[in-house]
């Protein structure tokens, strides 16, 4: 339908323009638009053989991305067995909505811990984002912001979470498939925090006031301020910049996440 072949298009494009088959270390997104990514670098490898005795590594970021790479029968190599020194090449990853300046809400699917890990370990971090994920400013048309807290901490960082102005933050619960609070790869829980619409760092300059007044903030002090609660392990908020190119099929781009 639409949005698949939106997704795929994507997902062909950004694997044309940002992976070549003599890179070595790979990091591998999550959710379903990834599928496409895979699917797309293992079309280019069979277009273009990796050079002889080259290995394509590709760092999984949880459970899921693993069995996606695995069923593409490319190799997997885990984010803790690369070379220390190495850096990624480059990362390609989904995103739940992303803003007029490639910042991206992420955690969606409750792995933004290590797909923060594995992109901020890459020289270059690729979003492959449909036109429905493409809004001027985040928590536009998603509703709230995926944190990753430990369970012990989860209700101090709730409160917290209520005291920076989100209304009604909530831990993510398995309704149908299971009781209680749904665990990451980490066994850590998940809250999903809404919050007003957050500002970019384009509003900012142009002198609106994103310090949480009113409840009001922008992305990079929203995302330090939950990052420093106590018991939080990461946020699911991508942002900081360098360079970036929207592509008409959707969004994707080179874009560093702090
Ligand atoms: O959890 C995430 O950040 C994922 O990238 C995910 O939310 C994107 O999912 P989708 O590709 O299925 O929309």
């Amino acid at each position: 339908d639409k949005i698949e072949a939106a997704k795929r298009k994507a997902a062909y494009r950004a694997v044309e323009d940002h992976f070549r088959s003599d890179m070595q270390f790979v990091g591998i997104g999550s959710g379903s638009t990834i599928v496409y990514g895979v699917e797309a670098i293992k079309a280019h490898l069979k277009a273009h053989p990796p050079p002889e005795r080259h290995m394509n590594w590709f760092v999984p970021t949880g459970w899921a991305s693993r069995k996606v790479i695995e069923q593409a029968g490319l190799t997997p190599i885990a984010f803790d067995s690369v070379p220390s020194d190495a850096m990624l090449e480059v990362a390609f990853d989904g995103a739940d909505e992303v803003d007029e300046e490639l910042n991206c809400i992420k955690g969606g699917g409750a792995c933004l811990f290590q797909e923060k890990l594995v992109a901020c370990r890459s020289k270059k971090f690729v979003c492959i984002a449909d036109y429905r994920k493409n809004q001027k400013r985040l928590l536009t048309n998603w509703p709230s912001i995926p944190i990753e807290v430990a369970p012990i901490a989860h209700a101090s960082v709730l409160r917290e979470l209520k005291m920076l102005g989100s209304p009604d933050p909530k831990l993510r619960e398995h309704s149908l498939a299971k009781t209680g609070p749904i665990q990451t790869d980490q066994s850590f829980y998940i809250i999903d925090a809404p919050f007003k619409t957050l500002l970019s760092s384009l509003d900012v300059k142009n002198g609106a006031d994103g310090s949480g007044k009113d409840g009001v903030w922008d992305v990079e002090t929203l995302a330090k301020r939950i990052k420093e609660i106590n018991g939080v392990l990461e946020v699911g908020l991508f942002y900081g910049l360098n360079g970036k190119e929207a592509q008409a099929v959707g969004l994707q781009g080179g874009q560093k996440p702090v």
